[in-house]
């Protein structure tokens, strides 16, 4: 309600001034009445072009130096050095040109302005400069799609011969579940079909399957550092997407089908909590969390960096808080971890009893 009356104050107050600005203009006395833009009209335009480029380029560097802080640390994954790296330069090349053509606009602008007795060039066309502006886009795109083709190739490769870690991710309205293929590393078959939740059967496994009695089903992802992980996708209901920004991984999740993405972790939890740029966002949160909790008098425990799974598709009310923690640790962590937890076959026997 506060909103509404808001925007309808907001409202009256432009339409109050739009109104009193043409009672201004009215009661002024000109003594030129024309609506035909005279030379003053068009220099005073030219000079706002140029006004305009300085806001442009300004409103440019603040955003750079106000909000480069919130972009995501370094890439803690192998693949994701050259996703960035591809990144960079597409950003550079599309600054540059940007800097370039937006100057040439307003300054031509402002150059061929109207004035008293100057009339336009009548210019057909130029084949040579026509030919220049279209080959040099057609170059440049062409390179970087070609460069991008090549590195998404690169990316998802999904070779077993480097024996990957194999780690199926299942979402639903809304939230993520982690199964590890076991010991064999395959994954037991799985259908939504044969979900039966009163025997603990959340994900829906084949019991008969023999690669399904050592999967384990979890709720916190956990990675040992510097082996590659396969994860496979499914989704029970709508799209989903997961989405491991740290990593620079991202996957749609679709219902019915097995969709996949490799990556290897390099650093661990606790190696990225060192990294300067972590170390200050932290700082950062945990100052305004501070401040919160010193005003509302609620207490707000501090954050601490760890590495999330996101969903990344708009899929339902709770789709913001639907995430998962991941925990890159050592391979000894990693196992020690993994021996503590239960398979499929002895949470099912458990809930036989
Ligand atoms: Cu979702």
């Amino acid at each position: 309600m506060t909103t509404l009356l808001t925007l309808a104050v907001l409202v009256l107050v432009a339409i109050a001034i739009w109104q009193m600005t043409k009672i201004f203009e009215l009661s002024q006395l000109r003594t030129d009445n024309s609506e035909v833009a005279n030379d003053k009209d068009n220099k005073n335009n030219g000079y706002l072009m140029f006004a305009f480029l300085v806001f442009i380029y300004g409103i440019t560097i603040f955003s750079f130096a106000k909000y480069g802080k919130v972009l995501l640390p370094e890439a803690a994954s192998e693949h994701g050095s050259d996703y960035d790296l591809l990144m960079l330069i597409s950003m550079v090349i599309i600054f540059i040109v940007q800097i370039i053509t937006q100057a040439l606009l307003h300054y031509f602008a402002f150059k061929y302005r109207g004035e008293k007795g100057k009339r336009a060039l009548f210019y057909a066309d130029n084949n040579r400069l026509e030919f220049i502006w279209t080959i040099i886009p057609v170059i440049v795109l062409a390179g970087l799609i070609l460069y991008g083709l090549y590195t998404w190739t690169n990316i998802t490769d999904i070779n077993d011969d480097d024996d990957p870690l194999v780690i199926e991710l299942y979402a639903q309205q809304f939230n993520w579940t982690a199964r590890y293929a076991g010991a064999d590393n395959t994954l037991g078959s799985a259908n939504v079909r044969m979900i039966d939740i009163d025997r603990a059967n959340v994900l829906g496994l084949d019991e008969s399957d023999p690669y399904a009695g050592d999967d384990v089903i979890v709720k916190e992802l956990h990675l040992p550092v510097g082996r590659k992980v396969n994860f496979k996708m499914r989704s029970q209901d709508v799209l989903h997407s997961a989405y491991m920004p740290h990593f620079r991984a991202q996957m749609n999740c679709v219902p019915g089908m097995i969709t996949e993405f490799s990556f290897t972790p390099v650093y661990t939890t606790e190696e990225m909590r060192q990294n300067p740029d972590v170390v200050e966002k932290v700082q950062r949160t945990n100052k305004i969390r501070a401040e919160k909790s010193a005003e509302t008098g609620e207490v707000i425990d501090p954050w601490e960096f760890d590495y999330v799974l996101l969903c990344n598709k708009i899929c339902g009310k709770s789709h913001y808080n639907m995430q998962m923690k991941i925990i890159v640790e050592s391979e000894e962590d990693y196992n020690k971890w993994m021996a503590s937890q239960q398979t499929f076959k002895s949470t099912m026997m458990a809930s036989a009893q």
